[in-house]
């Protein structure tokens, strides 16, 4: 039907959302980053159940984003770099350890952030891959040089065990539902570049301020 049709995920929306998060003088708005980030819950959500406790941390981080947004200073977090002005000229950031704004947006978008770095590792593993690669080792080396280092223990033990069971290449492609895989290796070809520029300008926002390392 129309209405199943309507709803039925497509990958190639989701990363172009992140093409609207970019304004004139590459400044991220934080609204379109976050309807970025609710597609790609979706797209956790439809590998399967054992996805289920990793976008439930998303599902929460983009939540607190949310409320910000529509919160009374709402109009100070347009985007990510007037929310980060914002909250530092405030006193709202827990600098060095965890304290009175454990709900911060510096913080709470960092965890994203991190998490966005994983995934553009991850679908460019990928989009390089040939028929016989396997999803969970691409999986898990993106993981180990994003996440994992952030992660303890029981995080990190309870991931590797959710890609094991990810569906193969195939599978996943199909998921993806952008058609042949020539056509998803070249949808992922337009896609990364404005991923990794939506990261690589919030990596370097947070450098400049001494954000990356947020309790
Ligand atoms: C297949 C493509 C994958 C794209 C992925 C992303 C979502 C990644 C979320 C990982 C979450 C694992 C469980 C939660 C851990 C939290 O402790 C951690 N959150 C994140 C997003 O890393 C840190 O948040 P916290 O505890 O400091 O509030």
């Amino acid at each position: 039907s129309v209405a199943s049709e309507d709803q039925k995920f497509c990958l190639r929306e989701v990363l172009d959302t992140f093409k609207l998060c970019l304004s004139e003088n590459k400044e991220v708005y934080l609204q379109q980053y976050v309807t970025g980030w609710r597609g790609l819950v979706k797209f956790l959500n439809s590998l399967g159940s054992v996805f289920g406790f990793i976008s439930k941390d998303a599902v929460n981080k983009i939540q607190i984003l949310v409320n910000h947004l529509n919160g009374e200073n709402g109009s100070q977090y347009v985007t990510i770099q007037s929310m980060v002005k914002y909250e530092l000229e405030n006193e709202l950031v827990d600098l060095t350890k965890r304290g009175s704004h454990p709900e911060s947006g510096c913080r709470t978008l960092l965890r994203l952030h991190r998490a966005l770095r994983w995934l553009e590792l991850f679908l460019e593993r990928l989009r390089t891959s040939t028929e016989d690669s396997k999803t969970s080792v691409m999986c898990s080396e993106a993981y180990n040089e994003s996440l994992a280092p952030h992660h303890p223990w029981v995080v990190r033990k309870a991931a590797g065990m959710a890609f094991c069971v990810l569906p193969g290449r195939p599978a996943f492609f199909e998921v993806m539902n952008v058609g042949p895989p020539e056509q998803v290796v070249a949808m992922l070809g337009e896609a990364l570049p404005l991923i990794s520029e939506v990261y690589q300008i919030t990596e370097e926002l947070y450098a400049q301020h001494n954000l990356l390392d947020l309790p």
